[in-house]
């Protein structure tokens, strides 16, 4: 019988298995990848008999392939909290989703394993941005601001590792950061032991460093349009730096460009985190745009329609 972890390549999915794994020990077979590849159990080639382990990716977007692994006498145990759609009903199919504003995949885990690795808890919430649900959650262990503080820079950089266009974007392959991180119970002692800590660190400070050397397109009291080069170091920043332009400027509407290899732009925007609204109606103008009201993107913009894009970004917010 054969155990598969299929996991997102993010914090969350990370620190949810890491979780699992140092209560569970087993020898499985690792599906993941980038963060925002989330179309996963397609990858599964499981019998009859084997396991798998789904966590921290949309239900929705892989309904297909579970209920094929079901039926194929597969048993599926799913931990996540994106938006599920239907619910299947399956003797074999174990569930814990929920989908709470502020409760990501490594909490879910946590409940299951009634808090047997907080700590790993600790940093995958973190890395999901739940900073409240974080320092909630480590209370009972009574930390040290310090201590807390390096576990929620490990959060942030597992995180960060996870952006890219593909897995070769990345300093380190999400399953090969797993393998690293599995040995370690305690993640201070990865932070401390561990050469992958300091690599990721010095990877996210040169990303940054380049990403800011990059001068605004159009920067006003409400706007402001970064274009960003087709290197891998701006394809792994680029959401990263797009949160960290928002922050430091609460009542702007951010836009990040970052040309593709074959021309044009994948596009981010971020709505003023004052008025998060109206992300979504911009990008929805443009044939390959989507997302939510306060952060949506344009998949590919032609380079034609670079300046329509300033245009109805300036107007909308
Ligand atoms: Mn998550």
């Amino acid at each position: 019988m054969a155990i598969f972890d299929v996991f997102n390549g993010d914090a969350d999915g990370i620190c949810a298995l890491q979780q699992l794994r140092l209560s569970e020990p087993a020898d499985t077979v690792l599906v993941t990848g980038v963060k925002r590849d989330i179309s996963l159990l397609k990858r599964v080639d499981a019998a009859a008999g084997d396991h798998v382990n789904a966590l921290d990716i949309s239900l929705d977007k892989n309904r297909e392939p579970l209920l094929e692994l079901l039926e194929r006498g597969v048993s599926v145990r799913y931990f996540d909290h994106h938006y599920p759609g239907e619910i299947p009903e399956h003797p074999q199919f174990d569930v814990h989703i929920e989908t709470l504003p502020d409760k990501g995949t490594s909490l879910l885990v946590d409940d299951f394993l009634d808090g047997a690795q907080r700590l790993w808890a600790v940093v995958g919430t973190y890395g999901d941005n739940f900073d409240d649900s974080a320092r909630r959650a480590a209370e009972p262990l009574q930390l040290s601001d310090d201590v807390l503080a390096q576990l929620r820079e490990l959060g942030i950089l597992i995180n960060y590792n996870g952006y890219g266009a593909a897995v070769a974007d990345l300093h380190v392959p999400p399953d090969e950061l797993f393998r690293r991180i599995s040995p370690y119970a305690d993640p201070m002692d990865f932070i401390r032991g561990d050469d992958t800590f300091k690599l990721l660190r010095d990877g996210y400070t040169e990303d940054m460093t380049n990403a800011r050397a990059a001068r605004p397109e159009l920067e006003t009291e409400r706007h402001s349009v970064v274009i960003l080069p087709a290197e891998k170091w701006a394809r792994r920043v680029s959401g990263v730096y797009a949160n960290d332009l928002a922050q430091a400027a609460p009542g702007r509407a951010h836009a990040m460009l970052t040309r593709l290899d074959d021309g044009g732009f994948v596009v981010s925007v971020r709505a003023p985190l004052e008025r998060p609204e109206g992300a979504d109606a911009l990008c929805r103008q443009f044939a390959t745009g989507g997302g939510r009201k306060a952060a949506a993107g344009i998949n590919n913009l032609p380079d034609a329609e670079l300046d329509n894009f300033v245009k109805a970004f300036s107007e909308a917010f």
